[in-house]
Order: structure tokens, then sequence, then C-alpha cells
């Protein structure tokens, strides 16, 4: 946590010859939480992880887990995973035909509920449903690969939804995933941004150590912070 927001690190961007070494880094900066992509090859394009690696990398650590499955009718998966009070579990709106009682079964299972919502899905579809949330995601990219540029009008979406929720006085986190750098922190964070999910373009960079990394992306935020006061 920095500065009151909150800091998730995109596993399916480590460097997969090192994970134990960007692990350990990761832990250094005091990162949150550790974010793992699940994708269907039907909802989005590619696939990422699965249970093997993601227990893997999680008995080799104890920062909790931010899910975010893209992956149609989500509640077929469930069981895969073991839920505890501090995990993040974000399923996409447009996959699934229950929406409500997949939340619910995510809940009793003990995990902090999540919708996440594609670039171009309007926040309309959170009315009846926000009151159950611990989170939105707001995809600041269509969903499926690493490294692509933000789609510029979710700013003012990430705007409205932030008043959407203080108006009803809501906890409602808002996490924002994709193209989360340096550049791009500061409008995002001035919006209402609470959780950033960092990925190939801010936190897993080329020629730059997960520490520098770190250093430029809490430079960001506080550009954020302090414009939007
Ligand atoms: C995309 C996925 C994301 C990416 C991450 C990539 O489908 O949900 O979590 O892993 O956002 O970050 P970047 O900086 O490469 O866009
Ligand atoms: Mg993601």
């Amino acid at each position: 946590m920095y500065r009151g927001i909150t800091l998730s690190a995109s596993m399916m961007c480590v460097n997969w010859l090192n994970v134990g070494r960007d692990l350990e880094q990761l832990e250094k900066l005091d990162i949150d939480y550790l974010h793992y992509d699940i994708i269907d090859g039907l909802f989005a394009p590619d696939f990422t992880m699965g249970s093997s690696i993601i227990e893997v990398i999680q008995e080799n650590t104890k920062i909790p887990a931010d899910f975010h499955l893209m992956v149609e009718e989500p509640s077929r998966i469930f069981d895969m995973f073991t839920l505890v009070d501090t995990t993040f579990f974000s399923i996409h709106q447009e996959c699934s035909k229950n929406l409500h009682r997949d939340l619910s079964t995510i809940r009793k299972k003990s995990g902090r509920p999540g919708v996440a919502l594609s670039p171009a899905t309007n926040l309309d579809v959170l009315e009846y449903i926000i009151e159950d949330l611990d989170l939105v995601t707001v995809m600041t990219v269509n969903p499926g690969y690493k490294g692509q540029p933000i789609v510029p009008q979710v700013i003012k979406k990430i705007k409205k939804l932030k008043n959407m929720i203080v108006q009803l006085k809501l906890e409602t986190k808002i996490s924002v995933d994709g193209n989360v750098n340096a550049k791009t922190i500061p409008d995002m964070v001035a919006a209402g941004a609470d959780i950033l999910v960092l990925g190939s373009s801010g936190l897993f960079q080329k020629n730059m150590s997960i520490a520098e990394a770190g250093e430029q992306i809490f430079r960001a935020i506080d550009k954020g912070l302090d414009t939007s006061r």
C-alpha cells in the first residue's frame, strides 16, 4: 500500500525464467497482492495460468491473491481455487449468466467478490449488484494480452464509477487493469482508482529492476493524488 493505493503485481508479466527472483523483489517492495489472470481462450484470446502454476507461486509466498477470471461461465471452475478472507476474486460481468449467484458463491467461499468490466461495457450493468461487491476491476485495455495501449475513454469511466460509489456511500474499491504505468497512473489515480494492477509497462519493465520501477510508480501515484486535491 502506498498512500492508500493498493499495488497488485500481474503475474502473467513475470520473468518466467526467474520467477523466484521476481517474487523476492516483489516482497521487498511490499507489494500488496499478486494478480493472477486466468484466460479460457474463448472469452479472451490466449491462455495464461492454471492451478499447477498458481499453486507453485502460492506455496512460495505469503502475498495474497487477486484473481481475475477471463472465463466463460466462471462458476464451472470455482472449485479450482482456495479462497481466504483477503482474496480478491473478480469475474467478468460479460461471462456470467447468473452474476448475483456467482458472486454469492464467492462470498460463501470466503473470498472478496469483484466484477470485471471490459472497456466497452457500460457501468449500468452494476446498478443492481454494486452493493454486493468488494471491488470493480475496470479493464483499461481489452482482456487477453499484456503490452496493449490504454483505451482512453476509460478515464471518464473510472471517474463516473467513483461518483457512483461515493453517492451510494459504499466502500467498493476500484481496480484498474491494463497499461498501468508512470504515464497513465496520475490520471487513473486522480480519477479514483484504488488498486493498480501492474504489468509489463509498469512493474516488469525490460532494462529496469522491479525496485526501480516501483520508485517510478510511487512518484506517479504522488502526482495523481496531488492533482486530485
Ligand atoms: C490482460 C490482463 C492484465 C495484464 C496486465 C498487463 O488481459 O488482465 O492483468 O496482465 O494488465 O499489464 P501491461 O502493463 O502489460 O498492460
Ligand atoms: Mg488482469
